[in-house]
């Protein structure tokens, strides 16, 4: 915590001058020359660089300044003056580094060099690369490669994935979990049997035909800031905003546009959403479940009355199944349970169905306040069910929208990296490489975090993140962690991974994407999918943290030659220096997704990847697309029962964080400056506990499950939520979720609904 705590409520809207100044915070900090704000001109734009931070779609005819404050953070975080050497690591033992601060770590700037742990000393001591891929290589073919994860992070390149993806089948095993495992992995499983598609279906041009928006827990104003520039262009066209968010997110309420000088001049703020409902954590699915009642019932008298209700029912007919087992669970459920369950009156359900009723088009979008609960993919489902109801899908200014997360997390995924092999076409690996690819379904990241605790893995290799800082369950995995044989974390900052670290480990440093990336002497590009499944090509432009520094590509092909038995028909070599021929690659794997890849990736605003589902086309089993009904409405089977103190925790992100990377401790929008360790606490909570504004407090988890968690020292701040729900941010809080505690059909962990108590400090 810092010395300067301060908690006062924030009165400007998001964007605005707030950001302004945020943002020239940040690149004096790390020391960014003017060149920093030319380098900014290439973000997001067709020939420059994609932006590291989220990965909002980027548009075919970007603004002048086409990046958001946090958008310009993330590159101000990578292209940072600062570095750390070898003689850091020589004056500091790894041990003395644990009691460091995430931000402290992260803030001494670039890894410079690979660094090998050396037990003696307790220091990382650098070495040669070709000593490290030499005993990467040896440790890897020693253990049976079952044993082994190749976790990834979600920013890594659409090359560098595939041959991440290639390393991990030729040696043998599908154990690749990545960041939207603990993410959007609800979306992968919920969509699929619903509409036979596993990403969503809009495209940003939808946003300027809609005339409804469903938004369901996500954060634009901190977590995608771009998109409050189509959501502000909806909104002056009169278009709803319906909000469910058990807070009052700044960015969902009111928007004034940075990059705009009239409105920055006027101060002018443009209102985002037009009805806002503080959905209880947890509480949405009863929520949909209450717009759908609303609506079943207005057709019904409407139809009793002979007159078309607001139910598509030509396309219900045409294209869906299991409506009818829908309609009659909707029916079943009452009003009574509805409310409770959602904290929304019945009321203010029916006026929003009422206004979905009405809109010709409408989009559902949504982030980790669906899909990071127990029931994630039956949430996800029945929002999908929702805009099934009035067929809003497969035309313009319609259709779900989930928002992704990390740059590159949805890319990743279409080129090989998962753990479930019935997601990639392995018969296209088997003819192209003649190899026999593992059939065995791999280890996701809950199911990597069980193998490490009950030591059946034992090594774990990185490309990038930070797995043991974002993972549930810290002071358990943190304890088993040590006892790996072998950890490897591909890097270009140092995080508390690398001090948590195996009984060999490598830190292995890497150029970042707004980096120019030459190989054999030529520049290389890479490709990106972004939020709406467009390709776009990235160049980088600042010059690389150090001489020592290799590209993602060359390190995988690093480990990779060291490792396997040689293979005349995979050439390391020439995929990591020319990246272009990992993109024919990609093409020949997969045809149908990628043709053309090389000449397609620089088409301004990206090349589409086909997506069925959104031309009507139900890839599913039934051939339609499903409504497909939940086994019930309890957000958290576990702590049903309910005891009025176990309270549901929302961990989540401030302004100034990307996801472990703490940029800072203010947390502007919700008044927080000085320190990330606040519980939001609802007013009615605060009475009843008999809290008080300031106080200091512990928190436990609920969960009766043998294993005590505890986090100490968060100050009470009285804030405006849901009874019930308490929050607080991610990842302070991780040491309090059970791993067990995750979404039942995709393992994402619960994180948006851990069940804990409040512990007063007695007072002195
Ligand atoms: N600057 C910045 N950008 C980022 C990130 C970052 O850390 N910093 N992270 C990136 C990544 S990996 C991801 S996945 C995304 C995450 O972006 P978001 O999906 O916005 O993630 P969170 O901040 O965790 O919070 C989600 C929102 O859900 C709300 N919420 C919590 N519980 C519930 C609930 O039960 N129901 C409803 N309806 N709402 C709820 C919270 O109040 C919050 O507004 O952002 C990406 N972009
Ligand atoms: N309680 C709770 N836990 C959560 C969440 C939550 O909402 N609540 N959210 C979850 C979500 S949505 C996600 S996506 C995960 C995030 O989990 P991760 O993706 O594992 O974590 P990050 O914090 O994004 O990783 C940061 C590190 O990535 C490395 N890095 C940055 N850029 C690069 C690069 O270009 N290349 C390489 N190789 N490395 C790089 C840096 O060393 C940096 O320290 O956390 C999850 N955990
Ligand atoms: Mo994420």
């Amino acid at each position: 915590m810092s010395d300067r705590v301060e908690i006062k409520p924030y009165d400007g809207p998001a964007g605005g001058w707030g950001s302004a100044k945020s943002l020239t915070e940040i690149l004096l900090r790390e020391q960014i020359p003017a060149s920093g704000a030319t380098l900014l001109m290439h973000q997001n734009k067709p020939d420059g660089y994609m932006c590291v931070s989220c990965a909002w779609a980027k548009p075919a005819k970007p603004a002048v300044f086409e990046y958001c404050e946090n958008g310009a953070k993330a590159t101000a975080w990578e292209v940072t003056r600062k570095r750390i050497t070898s003689d850091f690591f020589a004056a500091h033992r790894v041990r003395d580094l644990e009691s460091w601060r995430d931000y402290d770590l992260e803030e001494l700037g670039r890894l410079t060099e690979p660094m090998r742990w050396d037990q003696a000393s307790d220091t990382y001591r650098p070495v040669s690369w070709a000593e490290a891929f030499a005993e990467i290589g040896a440790e890897l073919r020693a253990l049976e490669p079952a044993s082994t994860v190749f976790y990834a992070s979600g920013r890594a390149s659409l090359e560098a994935s595939y041959m991440y993806a290639m390393l991990a089948r030729l040696y043998g095993n599908n154990n690749l979990p990545d960041s939207s495992n603990m993410c959007h992995e609800s979306t992968s499983v919920a969509l699929p049997e619903s509409i036979g598609s596993p990403v969503g279906t809009v495209q940003l041009e939808d946003f300027e035909h809609t005339d409804c928006i469903l938004f369901f827990g996500q954060n634009p104003g901190s977590n995608a800031p771009r998109m409050l520039h189509p959501l502000q262009d909806a909104s002056r066209r009169g278009v709803p905003i319906i909000t469910f968010n058990p807070f009052r997110e700044r960015g969902l309420e009111r928007f004034t546009n940075p990059q705009s000088p009239a409105e920055m001049l006027t101060r002018s703020e443009t209102r985002i959403s037009s009805q806002y409902l503080q959905v209880k954590a947890g509480g949405d699915l009863a929520a949909i479940y209450g717009l759908c009642k609303a609506l079943i019932a207005t057709d019904d008298a409407a139809r009793e009355a002979g007159r078309a209700g607001p139910i598509d029912q030509a396309f219900i007919a045409e294209h869906t199944h299991g409506f009818e087992a829908f309609a009659a669970s909707v029916r079943s459920k009452g009003w009574d349970e509805l409310e409770r369950r959602s904290g929304l009156s019945r009321a203010s359900l029916e006026q929003a169905a009422a206004t979905y009723a009405r809109a010709k088009a409408t989009l559902g979008v949504y982030g980790m306040g669906l899909t990071q609960h127990r029931m994630g993919v039956e949430t996800v489902q029945a929002l999908m069910n929702l805009l099934l109801l009035r067929g809003n899908i497969g035309r313009p200014g319609a259709g779900i929208c989930p928002v992704r997360g990390h740059s590159n997390v949805q890319g990743q995924r279409s080129v090989g990296i998962t753990e479930k092999p019935e997601l990639v076409p392995m018969d296209k690996l088997r003819a192209l490489y003649g190899f026999e690819p593992p059939a065995e379904k791999g280890l996701n990241t809950v199911e990597a975090c069980e193998g490490i605790l009950d030591g059946s893995v034992r090594a774990f290799v990185a490309l990038g993140g930070n797995f043991i800082r974002a993972v549930p369950e810290t002071t358990l995995m943190e304890a088993a962690w040590r006892r790996l044989r072998l950890t490897v974390q591909i890097s270009t900052k140092l995080n508390r991974n690398h001090l948590i670290h195996g009984e060999v480990s490598y830190i292995l440093p890497c150029l970042g994407r707004i980096e120019i990336d030459k190989q054999d002497g030529r520049r290389q590009s890479v490709a990106m999918e972004d939020s709406t499944a467009c390709i776009h090509g990235s160049r980088g432009y600042a010059e690389p943290a150090g001489p020592n520094l290799l590209s993602e590509p060359r390190i995988i092909a690093g480990i990779a030659k060291a490792t396997l038995p040689p293979n005349e028909r995979v050439d390391w070599d020439v995929w990591a220096s020319d990246y272009a021929s990992v993109r024919d690659a990609i093409e020949a794997t997969y045809p149908d997704q990628f043709h053309n890849f090389n000449a397609r990736m620089w088409k301004p605003g990206g090349f589409h990847r086909p997506i069925p589902a959104s031309k009507r086309e139900w890839k599913t089993q039934t051939g339609k697309a499903n409504f497909v009904t939940p086994r019930g409405l309890s957000a958290d089977p576990d702590t049903e029962q309910s005891d009025p103190d176990v309270l549901r925790l929302i961990t989540m992100r401030s302004n100034d964080q990307f996801n472990t990377t703490i940029y800072g401790y203010d947390d502007r929008f919700r008044g927080v400056k000085g320190t990330r360790m606040v519980l939001f606490v609802s007013h009615a909570d605060v009475a009843r506990l008999r809290l008080r504004d300031g106080q200091t407090v512990d928190l436990v988890c609920a969960a009766q499950d043998g294993v005590a968690r505890r986090v100490d020292g968060f100050l009470v701040l009285p804030f405006d939520i849901p009874a019930g729900c308490v929050g607080g941010y991610y990842p302070e809080c991780n040491p309090l979720i059970p791993l067990w505690h995750h979404a039942e059909r995709s393992k994402v962990p619960a994180a948006k609904s851990v069940p804990v108590r409040i512990v007063p400090r007695p007072t002195v």
